[in-house]
């Protein structure tokens, strides 16, 4: 079992998600929400069987996959998107097709998780660190 698996992250720096979401189309109310809310990110795992929970004072989601499967998903923007996820190594690899092509890198390790996110030109950074 991986070290990171069970474990809470906490979002610690943020680069250029306001652009990301601009570009998503996500209207100026929730922008601003997004901005300034630090969600907390935990990934378990059983019998091949994946759970993302990504939790906030705003919203909460998760995301339940096996590896190369596509499933659907709602993604917290409200979009209806075709996701598949695949790894190498610590690093989980998600992209959702729908009417935009988003690209989300998660790299985890055992005090972070860094997230990038690309939309064309697009690439935001999300760094969480280990909630102790
Ligand atoms: C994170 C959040 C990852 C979000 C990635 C894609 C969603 C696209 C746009 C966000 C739209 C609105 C932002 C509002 C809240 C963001 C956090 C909500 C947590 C459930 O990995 O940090």
């Amino acid at each position: 079992m991986a070290e990171f698996y069970g474990k809470k992250y906490k979002l610690s720096t943020s680069e250029n998600f306001e652009e990301f979401m601009k570009a998503l189309g996500v209207g100026l109310v929730t922008r601003k929400m997004g901005n300034s809310i630090s969600p907390t990110i935990e990934l378990t795992e059983n019998n091949g069987e994946f759970s993302l929970k990504t939790s906030s004072t705003f919203k909460n989601s998760e995301i339940k996959f096996k590896l190369g499967e596509e499933f659907d998903e709602e993604t917290i923007d409200g979009r209806q998107v075709k996701s598949v996820m695949t790894r190498e190594g610590n690093k989980f690899i998600q992209v959702q097709k729908g009417d935009k092509e988003t690209i989300i890198e998660r790299e985890f390790t055992p005090t972070e998780m860094k997230a990038v996110m690309k939309l064309g030109d697009i690439v935001c950074t999300r760094v969480y660190k280990l909630q102790e």
